[in-house]
């Protein structure tokens, strides 16, 4: 089996030692912090989520995983931070209302510290009020939100509707992400942009930057 595999494998029993060694051990043998990220931590979580999904999975087992992978992203972590550049913009960004999954919102917050963003990162179950006192006070470039479930992607929209109610819209770039979150879901909110994946939230805000 190679690393990769090894790597999913341990994050789906759970076996947050045995991602540690093996993250280091693909590291040693000059697999990139990207590619044991993106293929290996990350797919690992969907396969999670599948099992999850035919009842083969429990939450609890959910959550053992969750940790399994974080004990990966504490090693790739410091490599990927440390290919920063200089600070290029402020970024607050949290899960919204309703919604306790912070690993794709974690990653969105680790690439754009690495892309050279300051970042403020609310956490999760950030409510509309929260987000608008959170602009009011930090004054951000950009309002990045992660929603992982159908029920509590509606937050997305109202969080742009309270932001618009204080006349904080124009002074922001909204984007959008996660699982259940398309492109067509982010223009039907008047959201500014939507990332498939952590990258692309930095690439696309990068880009936005530059038209400014
Ligand atoms: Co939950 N869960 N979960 N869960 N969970 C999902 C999301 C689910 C799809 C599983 C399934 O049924 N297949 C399903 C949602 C169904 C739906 O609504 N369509 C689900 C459910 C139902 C639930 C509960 C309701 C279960 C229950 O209680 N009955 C419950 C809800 C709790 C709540 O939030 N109120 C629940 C709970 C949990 C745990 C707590 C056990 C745990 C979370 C632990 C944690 O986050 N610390 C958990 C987990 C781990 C998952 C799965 C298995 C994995 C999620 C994950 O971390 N993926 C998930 C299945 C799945 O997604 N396939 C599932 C890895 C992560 C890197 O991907 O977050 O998508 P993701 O982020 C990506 C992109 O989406 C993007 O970038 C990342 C990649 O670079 N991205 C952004 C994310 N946010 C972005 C923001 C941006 C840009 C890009 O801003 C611009």
């Amino acid at each position: 089996m190679n690393f990769l595999a090894e790597i999913k494998e341990a994050v789906i029993n759970g076996n947050t030692s045995k991602v540690q060694e093996i993250t280091r051990a693909a590291l040693d043998a000059g697999e990139t912090p990207q590619t044991v990220l993106n293929e290996g931590l990350i797919p690992a979580m969907s396969i999670v989520g599948e099992k999850f999904q035919k009842g083969e999975f429990y939450i609890s087992e959910m959550m053992i995983s969750a940790r399994a992978m974080y004990g990966g992203l504490d090693i790739v972590k410091p490599l990927l931070l440390n290919q920063k550049v200089e600070s290029k913009g402020k970024a607050i960004v949290g899960t919204v209302q309703g919604d306790l999954h912070d690993i794709g919102k974690n990653l969105v917050c680790m690439m754009l510290e690495g892309g050279g963003y300051e970042v403020v990162d609310l956490g999760i179950n950030i409510s509309p009020d929260q987000f608008v006192a959170a602009v009011k006070e930090h004054k951000p470039d950009f309002v990045m939100m992660s929603a992982l479930l159908t029920t509590t992607m509606a937050y997305m929209g109202k969080t742009i509707k309270a932001l618009s109610e204080n006349g904080l819209r124009e002074q922001v770039k909204i984007a959008v992400g996660g699982a259940p979150v398309t492109q067509k879901f982010a223009d039907s909110i008047g959201a500014d942009f939507f990332a498939s994946d952590a990258g692309e939230a930095v690439t696309k805000a990068n880009a936005i930057l530059a038209l400014k």
